[in-house]
């Protein structure tokens, strides 16, 4: 597939801008030799808060790696199948019957099913995953850039973060779920993935759509996605930390 740098520049720009209040941004030069901040910008400009973190080094492309890179073998880690009936319900239609729910603090909010998702436009990236447990491998994802769903339901202007529910449980009957910035969504490498090298995504990878936040640690990518809420506050939601590492003491920024 062949990517517009430029286009997801501007659509990055669109979305961040579209809430929030504004605030100056002054002496941004160093941060406009980020990778894919907006040229047409310059320090005079207002922009606001969610732009001026965006652009920080931290949150600059992730690097992406070559089809030669790819690891022959990608390891499934934590949960590699929800278990549940519901889920099993799913895999015997193949997936034919799963949406994604994306509400909560939304001036439109709506679902797609897999198959419409599958009709949007989507984008592949071949980069490296690490996980806390002491492991990395380099895989091609295809999936949707969340900012285009972002952009059709419209976050409130509280809309602060969003809350990846997933549909697995642990042991003890706690569900996964994770979250990020609303302005994490809008970064052109933040996907939701339904293909992992070329092929649909299997049940241990978190079939059918799991989540690629790029530059982040392995427990921020969600796998088996059912619903993704808009919200002000992470308290209230689980155990109030952002998600389920989170609740058990790790890292919300989860930056490498
Ligand atoms: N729903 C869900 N998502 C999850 C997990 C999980 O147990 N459940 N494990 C996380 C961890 S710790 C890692 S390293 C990656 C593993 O993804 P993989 O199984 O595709 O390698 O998924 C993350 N996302
Ligand atoms: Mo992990």
């Amino acid at each position: 597939m062949k990517h517009d740098r430029a286009m997801e520049r501007r659509q990055f720009l669109k979305g961040a801008l579209g809430a929030a209040s504004v605030v100056a941004l002054a002496g941004c030069d160093n941060l406009m030799q980020s990778s894919w901040f907006p040229s047409i910008l310059n320090k005079t400009e207002k922009l606001t808060e969610r732009v001026q973190r965006a652009v920080t080094p931290t949150n600059a492309l992730a690097k992406e790696y070559g089809d030669a890179d790819i690891s022959s073998v990608f390891p499934a880690n934590g949960n590699s199948d929800p278990g549940t009936e519901d889920y099993a319900e799913h895999v015997a239609k193949n997936f034919s019957e799963w949406a994604v729910e994306v509400g909560g603090l939304a001036q439109a909010p709506r679902s797609w099913s897999l198959a419409a998702l599958k009709e949007l436009p989507s984008r592949t990236q071949i980069t490296r995953h690490d996980c806390v447990e002491g492991w990395s491998a380099i895989g091609k994802w295809t999936g949707i850039p969340l900012g285009d769903l972002m952009r059709k339901v419209q976050p409130l202007p509280n809309a602060k973060f969003a809350v990846f529910h997933c549909a697995d449980v642990d042991e003890d009957g706690m569900p996964y779920y994770e979250s990020m910035a609303l302005s994490d969504c809008y970064h052109p490498q933040t996907i939701l993935a339904y293909e992992l090298n070329g092929t649909p995504l299997d049940i241990p990878h978190g079939a059918p759509i799991r989540l690629r936040f790029e530059r982040q640690l392995g427990y921020k990518q969600a796998k088996y996605v059912r619903r993704i809420e808009l919200v002000e506050t992470l308290s209230g939601i689980g155990g109030g930390k952002g998600g389920y590492w989170e609740d058990q003491g790790y890292e919300w920024y989860a930056g490498i």
